[in-house]
Formats: C-alpha cells, structure tokens, sequence
C-alpha cells in the first residue's frame, strides 16, 4: 500500500501547530519537516517522535527538498508573520522572494503531488505559486477564507446560542481586508439568521479583524489555522468532495477572472474538483469585485 507523506515547509507557529495537528489526528504515515532553520525543524520532529508512545506509528522528520520526493500534500506556511499593524498586503514582496526560492526546490522533486498554501497574503502567494509551477489549477490550492468562514461561524453562533457546525455561513473573497460576508445566503437548517443590522456588522468586523486583534494580543495566530489546513489535508486525502471556502483560480465568477479567491469549492484526491457558483446579492457581488480588483492590483504590481 502506498504511503501518505504529507510535507511542511515553514515550520514556525503555523507550521508546527499544522504538523502536530496532523499528527494528533493520524492524518499521514509520514510527516516531513522543512525549514530554513534547520534547528527548528529538527527540534520539532525530535519533539513529536518523543510523542509516539502515546499515538500511532507516524514517521517524523526533519527533512530536505528531496522529501518533496512522492508526498501526497505539500503544505506551505514559510514566510514572514504579520507583524502587529502590518497589514496583509504589507508581507508580499517578503513572501514572494521566500516563495520563488521554495517552488524552486519543491517542483525538482515532485510534479504530481497537491500544493495547499497558507502564507500571506495567500491569495497572491497561492497564485504565484500555480503560474511558477504550471501544474493544474486544481493541485494548488489556498487556505483562502476557509479560516475566515470558520471564525464567522463560530461568532454567529456565539450570539445565537447555537453550534457552529449548524451554522452556514460564508465569508468569500479575499483571505484579509476586502473579504466579505454572503449573509443573503447565511442561514441555520434553511432558516434567516435572525440578527439586526449592526450585530450583523459587529459580527464581521469581529470577524475580518480577528487576526489584528489575536495578533497584537500574542503575536501570532496557529491553532485555528492548523485546524483549517488538517480540515484540507483530510478532504484530499480521504477523497470526501467536501465543501470548503478554499482559494482558487477563478474563470467567470459573477464576472470575476484570472485571480485567486477564496469561494466555496468541492475538495477531493484531485484537489479542487469543482467551484461552487453562490447565488449571491448584487451588493455582494459589487463587494466580490472590489477584492478581485485589489487582487489585481497587487499583482500586477510585483508583475507576477
Ligand atoms: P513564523 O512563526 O515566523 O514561521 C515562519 C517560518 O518560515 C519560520 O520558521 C521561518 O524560518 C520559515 N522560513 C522563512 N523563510 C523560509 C524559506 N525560504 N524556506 C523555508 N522556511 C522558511 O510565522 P507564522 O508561522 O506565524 O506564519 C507563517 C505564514 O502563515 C505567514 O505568512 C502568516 O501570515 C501566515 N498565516 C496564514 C493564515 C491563513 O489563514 N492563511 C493564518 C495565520 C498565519
């Protein structure tokens, strides 16, 4: 039988917190360590193998490029963190050199493996990273606003009292500042989500602003992030179809093209097997537009 390897490279705060999520939850028989600080990674995978006793049989390491070699997933989360008031967009000529020199090395050694980015801004860097490899816009994907969406979730059904896994709600578009909320579609079990209009707004804003806020509060954010990205990782590999907020290449949405976003998209062993078309308000989609034409600009500024 073929063996899961599922590789991480940017082993900071996010990738950690991703790599010991994926370990607590069984998700690959081999999990591969990559980052410019070698101590780092080695630190952690000797941190997480003393673990083993008390889990399954996951292989640990600290790895190289050449572990690239047949991995099922690699997973990027190298770069520089926000730094508190830095905005998103503020990361991105950073992160682009960061990522020039990581495709370089990962497209060596593998061609057919599922890319999932999750460094700012992820939307561009997610972008990059498919016309840098040219692989099939399907194998490389974004954490887009699938963290987002969550945090949305959980806010309304903070307010409401309710679980938030029976929330359904989307936060599309930008993974930061231009995001929007689709509540003409948000719903519980097919029914309004029964607030006023500046709850709604408190609500998102909350929700638009938490990483600022979590951020100037301990520098960093990782574990709902990890959560999201394990959420991916098992939706590739188990097959499922499952429904997540994930940035991808958008061809004629609501007239949107030629950017990542993030949009609800059907996740499966091929990646993103499908974008799902909201049925979203023309505010809404005046919204989706603002974010699309941000994007544009940005990339058009650092001429990707
Ligand atoms: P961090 O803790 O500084 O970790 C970054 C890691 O990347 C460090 O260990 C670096 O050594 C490593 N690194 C830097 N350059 C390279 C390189 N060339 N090759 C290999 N490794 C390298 O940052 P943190 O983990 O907090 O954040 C990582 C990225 O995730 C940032 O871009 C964040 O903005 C982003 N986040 C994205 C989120 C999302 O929802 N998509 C959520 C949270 C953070």
């Amino acid at each position: 039988m073929n063996k899961t390897k599922i590789v991480i490279i940017g082993v900071g705060a996010v990738g950690a917190t991703t790599a010991y999520t994926l370990l607590l939850r069984e998700r690959a028989d081999e999990l591969v360590l990559i980052d410019a600080n070698k101590g780092k990674a080695k630190g952690d995978a000797i941190d997480m193998n003393h673990g083993l006793p008390f889990l399954g049989k996951t292989k640990v390491w600290a790895g190289e490029y050449e572990d690239c070699r047949d991995a099922s997933i690699i997973v990027i989360t190298a770069g520089a963190a926000q730094r508190p008031g830095e905005t998103r967009v503020d990361l991105l000529k950073r992160n682009v050199g960061i990522f020039e020199s990581i495709m370089t090395e990962v497209l060596k050694y593998n061609q057919d493996g599922i890319l999932l980015i999750a460094s700012n801004p992820v939307d561009i860097m997610s972008y990059f990273s498919w016309r840098k490899s040219q692989w099939p816009v399907q194998r490389i994907i974004g954490s887009g606003t699938l963290l987002d969406s969550s945090r949305f979730r959980y806010l309304i059904g903070e307010e409401l009292g309710i679980d938030p896994r029976s929330v359904h709600a989307h936060i599309i578009g930008e993974h930061g500042d231009s995001e929007l909320p689709v509540w003409s579609l948000a719903n519980i079990a097919g029914t309004r989500i029964p607030l006023d209009e500046a709850t709604k707004e408190r609500i998102f804003t909350n929700t638009r602003d938490a990483a600022y806020e979590i951020i100037s509060a301990k520098g960093a954010t990782y574990y709902a992030i990890a959560l999201a990205l394990d959420r991916i990782c098992t939706a590739i590999l188990r097959d499922e179809g499952a429904v997540l907020n994930v940035s991808t290449l958008l061809q004629d949405y609501h007239g949107v093209s030629d950017v990542y976003l993030g949009v609800p998209c059907v996740v499966d062993r091929s990646g993103v097997r499908e974008v799902l078309k909201l049925e979203i308000s023309e505010l809404e989609r005046e919204q989706l537009h603002r974010s699309a034409q941000k994007m544009k600009e940005l990339i058009h500024s650092i001429e990707i």
